[in-house]
Order: structure tokens, then C-alpha cells, then sequence
């Protein structure tokens, strides 16, 4: 649930980035303003929509008219899944209940009985949200190897009962990026699932921590896949695979069963490779649940219809900030602000006012007072302890954060020392938890900095309906508060762009064709508005269809139906 991404590398690499003199800056992502038709549909001339980009309104309309069953969309996604798996590892497991639960939905469509738009589609979860079936909920590590829970995740059981078929579970930085040192980890990589890679270039810094989740609906691995976010991993992943994704506002979506990070920060949202394929995936998934009391913050009697919010004339009349001060100013990331910098003609010419330049005086400080971090760290050994204790079948009996680094360090596979828990040693050196007096000082001055003192000042003091940056930079002030992000693709990087590792050196993070995004931000529960202004912009500019994997599956409806 937080990334390895760009901020990192600013701060880490900086040094070594300053020596690597030839970054690029060249072969600007030109994005014309003009508007096209809903793009509702991947549907060309062929008789099947071809899964790559196949929408839910595509698959819905198939599934409606006969064309193709949700068994065959089954079949379908696994032959994909399984055509990149020695490559990409990013789906970790199957359900071994996928096939029948989807005959269940053709023959519930056959009597006329249709739960909703999802009825039957193939969604993938990241492996840190729980189901009550089949499939382990591991968060890759092997501590969590054949643990049972009392029931679905609510995320689960929503996604269930709209009639979803969930399909598998996607690989993920382990413990969702919460174990290692910078240097001694790497997004995707988890013991249980091995190291997932992103579709855009060989050895692709995929992003994290919902890497599987984003590589897989960046193929047309499944129709969509959840992820979850405390820290830029819905919103790194999604910009790094070409997707769109939806962070939630902290209590939009439940966290029940979820294995956690920081019940402050922690969300759980939709990866999808449209706006308004996001949108369905998170009507289905919102709501008040009584075993995630941060979900009774929710101000709607009923929710907004987000997939209505879908509308080509969001933008017009709306103000959006630049917060120039919050974007990552290193050489090597020129290509994402060039493409963002232009875009902003793009607002204008659909009627939006763009207010550049705006500063959130907030952020400098945040990022100049490291004992800020220590929210994290202080939720961590007490949500951990929280989850273990659901368990109904705990395989190791685990019950802290102590245990679990004792198993981690003991256990061969889980690859330590070569992945440290240096994280894990900080948050227990810490010796402040979120019980501690202490702590809320820490909470309350970062909460006013990344707030007050940026995004819900700002976006108040200047009437805004928006703030927006280019993705990589988009996660830590929304992640301190609780608030909402949507990215959407707005590019890649140049052919002669100089190749950037990882920490780790095991994962090329800048190269050539790797997609980036741009993010809008806003206040709580502002989901509504957010997705309009993005479907407006993604419909206007379509940068997804600009970019193609150097990797894709091959495997289509039409093969699966015809060989039935
Ligand atoms: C990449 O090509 C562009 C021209 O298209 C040039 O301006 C830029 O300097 C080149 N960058 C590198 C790293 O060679
Ligand atoms: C994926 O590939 C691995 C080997 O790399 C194999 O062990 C595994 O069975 C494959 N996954 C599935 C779902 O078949
Ligand atoms: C929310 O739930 C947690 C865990 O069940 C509980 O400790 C806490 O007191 C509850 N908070 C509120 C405001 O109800
Ligand atoms: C983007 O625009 C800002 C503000 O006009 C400018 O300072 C910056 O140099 C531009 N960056 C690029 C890469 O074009
Ligand atoms: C950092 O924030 C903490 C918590 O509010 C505060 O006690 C400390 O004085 C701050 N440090 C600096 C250098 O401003
Ligand atoms: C918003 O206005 C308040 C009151 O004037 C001020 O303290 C705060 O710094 C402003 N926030 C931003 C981000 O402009
Ligand atoms: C389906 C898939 O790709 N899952 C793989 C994730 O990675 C592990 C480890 O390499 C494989 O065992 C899984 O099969």
C-alpha cells in the first residue's frame, strides 16, 4: 500500500541521478484538444471486443446478446493470465471456483435474474484482501500461508453480490512495500508470488504496491482489479501500467478483512483501464459496513452514481490548481511535467480555469520533518496485531509485529536477510504506537500541514474544484488526510529516454515507453466530481490507446468461443 516510486528516487537517488547527465527531454506527448465521442466501447470491426481494452460495456453488451458467456470469459482471462505468467508473475493465484461461480451467473442471466452491470465479469484482487474460499490471503508472505478468516473482506463479499465473478489474486509487493529498506526491496516482489514486472518494457518497474493488480488490468488480465492504497499504491501502479485508478477517501470503501497498514491512511479501490470502468467497480465497492467504522464517516444518505458522473462537459466551468511547489523538479522525470504542462491547454480549451503556480506552503513542511513519518509506523504494530487476530486459522501463530519479524527472519523462503525488515525494526524502535500520547502531536501537525496548509486550504481559500499534478507526484498529501485521488494516462517516456533501476538495481523504474499519468486531487468524498473531470479529460485526450505493451497475451473471446 505505499509505493517505491519516484518521490523515493528523488530523495535516494539524487545524488546518483545528478551524475547521469543525458536524461531525456525530447518527443513531447502531443495531445490535440479535441473532442471525440464517448469512447464507451473497444469495439472496432471485430465481432468480439478485444480484450486488451474491452470496456464493462463491452463485455456486458457480449454477455446480454448471447455472444459469449461469462464462462467463456473465464476461460478467456485464465489462457491470458497464464500466456504471461513465466514473464510478469502478476496473478498469484486462481479461483478455484472461478469456472463454476461464472456457469452460476450464465444460468441466473438465462432466468432473467441479473444482479447489476457486473453480473458475471471477471474482477482479480490484490492478495492483501481476504476471501472466505479457495485462495489464500497471503500479503506474499508465507506468515500468512494457509490462514483462514471468518468471512469475505467486505470489498469481497460487495464485488459478490453485483454479481462478480472474482477470479484470482494478484501479486503485490509484500506486506504491501511494509518490510524492507529502499535498498533491499523492490515494487512487486513478494516471497509467496515472486517479482511481478510491468508490460511497457523488459524488466519493467511495475510500481507498487498493487503491482499485479496493475499489470493485470493493464493487459486485459481480467476486466478490472482492486487495489489498495496508504501511500501511492493504486496511484503508482495505475500511472506506471496505463490504467486509471480510483483512491477512495479513507472510509469511502471498507477495510474489513484487508490486511492492513494504517487504518488512517489504508483504502481499497479500483484499477481499471477507463474512467468509467473504474467508476462501476467502485459503486459496487462503496459503502457504510459496520465492521469498519471509518466507512460511518460517509456523508450521503445514498451514494452519488459515479458512473453518471461520467460527463463530457465536466471540466467546463470548473477551476483546477497547479501546486507547482509539490512536483518532482528532477531531470529525469522532464517528460511527465512537459506532458502535464501541455495538458493544461487541454483544460482550458474545455472550459476550465487553471490556476498555476498556487504554492501549499504545507508540503515543504511536511517533507522537511521526518518525524512526520512516524504515523505509519505507530498504526502498523497495532493494526498488524488487529488483523492476525481475526484470523480463525492463524498457521504460525503470529499475533504482533515481533512475531511476525521472528517468522520473517527464521522462515528461508521469505529471502531475509537479502530483504531486510528495516521497517519493521523502525516501527518497533519507534516505541510509539497510536495508543501513545505522543503520537497525536505527530498526527495533528501532519494533518494540518498536508490539510490546512495544503490541499483542503487551498482548494477552499482559492474557490478551486481541483488540484492537479503529474501522478508521480500526486499520493502524499491525499495519503496524510485521507483524501481522494483519480490518475489517468496522460503519456510515456520518450524511446531515447536513459534507463533508471531501482534501488535494489533489480527493476528498471525510468525507460523507454513506460506510461505515466496525471492525477487529480480533492477534498473528501469528492469522488464525484473528481471522476467527471477525469472521464472529461481521458475522453479529450485517450493517451491509454497512445501506448502498447512490448508483451501481450494473444488468447481472445473469439478462439474461446469458437473452440467450446
Ligand atoms: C532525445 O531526443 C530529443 C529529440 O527528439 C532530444 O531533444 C533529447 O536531447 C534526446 N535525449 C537524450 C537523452 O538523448
Ligand atoms: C506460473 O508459472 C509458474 C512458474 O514460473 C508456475 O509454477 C505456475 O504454476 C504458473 N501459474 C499458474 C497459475 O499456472
Ligand atoms: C472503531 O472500531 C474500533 C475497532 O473495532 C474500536 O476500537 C473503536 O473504538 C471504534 N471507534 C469508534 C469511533 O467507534
Ligand atoms: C512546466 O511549466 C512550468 C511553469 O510554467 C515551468 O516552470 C517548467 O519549466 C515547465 N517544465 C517543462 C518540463 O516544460
Ligand atoms: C516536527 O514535528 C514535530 C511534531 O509536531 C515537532 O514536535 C517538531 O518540533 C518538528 N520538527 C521541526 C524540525 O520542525
Ligand atoms: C488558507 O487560508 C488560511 C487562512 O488565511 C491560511 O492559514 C492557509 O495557509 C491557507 N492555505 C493555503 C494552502 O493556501
Ligand atoms: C499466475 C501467476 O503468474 N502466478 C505466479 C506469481 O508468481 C509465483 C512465483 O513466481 C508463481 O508461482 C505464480 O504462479
Amino acid at each position: 500500500m505505499t509505493k517505491i516510486g519516484l518521490m523515493m528516487l528523488i530523495y535516494k537517488l539524487a545524488f546518483a541521478v545528478a551524475l547521469c547527465a543525458a536524461t531525456d527531454v525530447g518527443q513531447r506527448v502531443i495531445l490535440p484538444p479535441v473532442a471525440r465521442a464517448d469512447s464507451t466501447t473497444a469495439i472496432r470491426d471485430e465481432r468480439f471486443p478485444p480484450l486488451l481494452d474491452a470496456t464493462l460495456e463491452d463485455l456486458a453488451s457480449g454477455l446480454e446478446s448471447g455472444l459469449f458467456t461469462s464462462v467463456d470469459l473465464v476461460n478467456a482471462y485464465i489462457a491470458r493470465i497464464l500466456e504471461v505468467n513465466d514473464t510478469l508473475k502478476a496473478v498469484t493465484e486462481l479461483n478455484p471456483d472461478a469456472l463454476s461461480i461464472a456457469a452460476e451467473a450464465d444460468d441466473s442471466r438465462a432466468r432473467g435474474e441479473v444482479a447489476g452491470p457486473l453480473h458475471g465479469i471477471p474482477i482479480l484482487l490484490k492478495n492483501n484482501i481476504a476471501t472466505d474460499d479457495g485462495m489464500s490471503n497471503t500479503a506474499g508472505s508465507y506468515a500468512l500461508l494457509g490462514a483462514k478468516v471468518p468471512r469475505d473482506s467486505t470489498v469481497a463479499a460487495k464485488l459478490r453480490k453485483a454479481g462478480a465473478v472474482i477470479l484470482g489474486k494478484t501479486n503485490l509487493s509484500q506486506w504491501a512495500n511494509y518490510r524492507s529498506s529502499y535498498s533491499s526491496s523492490s515494487n512487486g516482489w513478494s516471497a509467496y508470488g515472486g517479482q511481478t514486472e510491468g508490460a511497457y518494457y523488459p524488466q519493467q518497474d511495475p510500481s507498487g504496491s498493487s503491482s499485479g493488480s496493475g499489470v493485470a488490468s493493464s493487459l486485459g488480465l481480467a476486466f478490472a482489479s482492486l487495489g489498495t492504497e496508504t501511500d501511492g499504491s493504486i496511484t503508482g501502479p495505475s500511472e506506471s501500467n496505463n490504467l486509471v485508478g480510483i483512491k477512495p477517501t479513507v472510509g469511502l470503501t471498507s477495510r474489513y478483512l484487508v490486511v492492513p497498514i494504517s487504518e488512517r491512511q489504508d483504502t481499497v479501490g479500483p484499477m481499471a483501464r477507463t474512467v468509467k470502468d473504474a467508476a462501476y467497480v467502485l459503486a459496487a465497492i462503496s459503502g457504510p459496513d459496520p465492521r469498519d467504522n471509518y466507512t460511518s464517516s460517509i456523508p450521503f444518505y445514498s451514494l452519488p452514481d459515479y458512473v453518471k458522473a461520467c460527463d463530457l462537459s465536466a471540466l467546463q466551468g470548473k477551476r483546477v490548481g497547479v501546486p507547482r511547489n509539490m512536483i518532482n523538479p528532477a531531470e529525469y522525470v522532464e517528460p511527465m511535467v512537459a506532458a502535464f504542462n501541455e495538458s493544461l491547454d487541454i483544460f482550458r480549451a474545455a472550459g476550465a480555469e487553471v490556476v498555476d503556480d498556487i504554492r501549499l506552503e504545507g508540503w515543504d513542511l511536511l517533507v522537511s520533518n521526518a518525524t512526520l513519518n512516524n504515523i505509519l509506523p505507530a498504526d502498523f504494530v497495532i493494526n498488524i496485531a488487529q488483523y492476525f487476530d481475526q484470523l480463525t486459522v492463524n498457521p504460525h501463530n503470529i499475533a504482533s509485529l515481533p512475531d511476525l519479524q521472528s517468522f520473517t527472519q527464521g522462515f528461508e523462503l521469505e529471502a531475509w536477510p537479502d530483504r531486510d525488515t528495516a521497517t519493521w525494526e523502525r516501527a518497533l524502535e519507534l516505541g510509539v504506537d497510536n495508543t501513545s500520547p505522543e503520537f497525536w502531536p505527530i498526527y495533528s501537525t501532519a494533518y494540518y500541514y498536508a490539510g490546512e496548509l495544503g490541499i483542503t486550504g487551498a482548494l477552499r481559500n482559492m474557490s478551486l474544484d481541483a488540484i492537479i499534478v503529474p501522478s508521480m507526484s500526486a499520493s502524499h498529501l491525499p495519503a496524510i488526510i485521507g483524501a481522494p485521488i483519480v490518475t489517468v494516462p496522460l503519456g510515456k517516456m520518450p524511446e531515447n529516454t536513459t534507463v533508471i533501476r531501482n534501488g535494489r538495481g533489480d527493476l528498471n523504474t525510468i525507460a523507454p515507453n513506460i506510461p505515466f499519468g496525471i492525477s487529480f486531487l480533492g477534498e473528501h468524498y469528492s469522488e464525484e466530481r473528481l471522476i467527471g473531470m477525469a472521464y472529461a479529460f481521458e475522453q479529450l485526450t485517450m493517451a491509454r490507446k497512445k501506448v502498447a505493451p512490448y508483451i501481450q497475451p494473444t488468447t481472445e473471446l473469439g478462439s474461446v468461443v469458437e473452440t467450446r
